[in-house]
């Protein structure tokens, strides 16, 4: 592949993938997510082998699609707004949606000033209320029989609001992924569900072919009627415009979707492996920023800019983050429960919300 050494004029330039395309300036901006959010990464990796951290488990390998995931989101909160259901690989779509990287580190260094979880879940478990991402769950796909419940109150309530919901694959084996199929398309009751699944090949260290038929998960929706496609998850610009299809369906016919991305697994399942980088798995920024430099719409050097920008923020961002206080004792069972009704039945049982 030839290397441009000077970087081209964008005004007006476009990058190609097959006869889909993204303007130059939009390439740009998710290159810098994808890279800022590798950089985190790769910080909280090594946070987990110098103990400034504890268990890592994220999404090196997943930034095309889940930058462009996070970029098309209608974000805000209540049900006017789509509602996320996060995977715990889903740090490039906070990071587009606004997360600073310092956050993602917090959770890492188990800091009371997480906002994601007061510094007392595992990485990659995000939750943000003013952008409606649920909490995130280390079980996997229950997620998935969560997220028809926000889906039937936006159906109710009207608008063009989505749940977005979004798992592995080895975690489609699950009956949790059926019950999702089933109460989002009970007929007169469909639901503006769009069901994602990012498809790394394994579960843990079980092979996806070894366990499922060789045929797309996305399959499995048309038994139930539900629309669906499989896209290359290390291409951004092909990601994108299978999302945006995607996520206009469900808007428009308040219907479900499903979405199969294939991704790749860069540093195996997660720390408890070791999360060593592996070599012969395609790495989806060397991709995109080969496609670019080709389109001349970037230059090697500038390319080196934005991986130091981004190690210097991650950097600063631990830095900052081992300053702050740890949780404390009184901590645990803060916020674990929200107001309700039984509040007055078991009034010493409610423990508040964030301030
Ligand atoms: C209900 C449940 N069963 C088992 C586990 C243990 N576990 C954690 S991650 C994982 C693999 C999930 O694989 P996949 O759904 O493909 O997601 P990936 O980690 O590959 O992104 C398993 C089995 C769990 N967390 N929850």
């Amino acid at each position: 592949m030839q290397r441009n050494v000077h970087a081209h004029p964008r005004n007006g330039a476009v990058v190609y993938s097959g006869s889909q395309s993204l303007p130059a300036e939009r390439c740009l901006e998710i290159h810098r997510i994808m890279v800022r959010a590798r950089a985190m990464e790769l910080i909280m990796i090594e946070m987990s082998k110098s103990g400034q951290g504890y268990f890592w488990i994220g999404g090196p390998g997943e930034e095309a699609f889940n930058t462009v995931l996070g970029l098309n989101v209608k974000k805000g909160q209540g049900p006017d707004y789509d509602y996320l259901h996060l995977h715990y690989r889903n740090s490039a779509t906070m990071v587009a949606m606004g997360m600073p990287l310092i956050d993602g580190i917090r959770q890492m260094a188990m800091t009371r000033t997480d906002p994601n979880s007061l510094g007392r879940n595992f990485s990659g478990h995000y939750a943000r209320r003013e952008w409606n991402v649920v909490p995130t769950s280390s079980v996997v796909e229950i997620q998935f029989t969560m997220a028809p419940g926000t889906a039937l109150v936006q159906k109710r309530h009207g608008g063009d609001g989505i749940t977005i919901v979004i798992g592995g694959d080895a975690g489609t084996a699950e009956g949790d992924f059926a019950s999702c199929m089933i109460w989002s398309t009970r007929p007169g009751n469909e639901l503006p569900v769009l069901m994602i699944v990012t498809n790394n090949g394994y579960g843990i260290s079980t092979p996806h072919h070894t366990q499922h038929v060789n045929r797309p998960i996305i399959e499995r929706g048309k038994a139930h009627g539900i629309p669906g496609e499989v896209v290359d998850g290390n291409d951004p610009i092909a990601s994108w415009h299978a999302i945006r299809r995607a996520m206009d369906y469900c808007r428009k016919l308040r219907r479900p979707y499903m979405l199969e991305a294939r991704v790749s697994r860069l540093h195996g399942h997660s720390s408890s492996s070791g999360a060593l980088r592996v070599h012969d798995e395609p790495d989806c920024i060397t991709l995109f920023e080969d496609r670019m430099l080709a389109a001349g719409i970037i230059s090697e050097s500038e390319i080196q800019e934005v991986h130091a920008a981004a190690r210097q923020e991650a950097e600063d961002a631990l830095a900052q983050a081992l300053t702050e206080p740890q949780p404390t004792a009184e901590d645990i069972p803060r916020f674990t429960y929200a107001p309700s009704p039984v509040d007055e039945v078991y009034p010493e049982d409610y423990t508040g919300l964030p301030q």
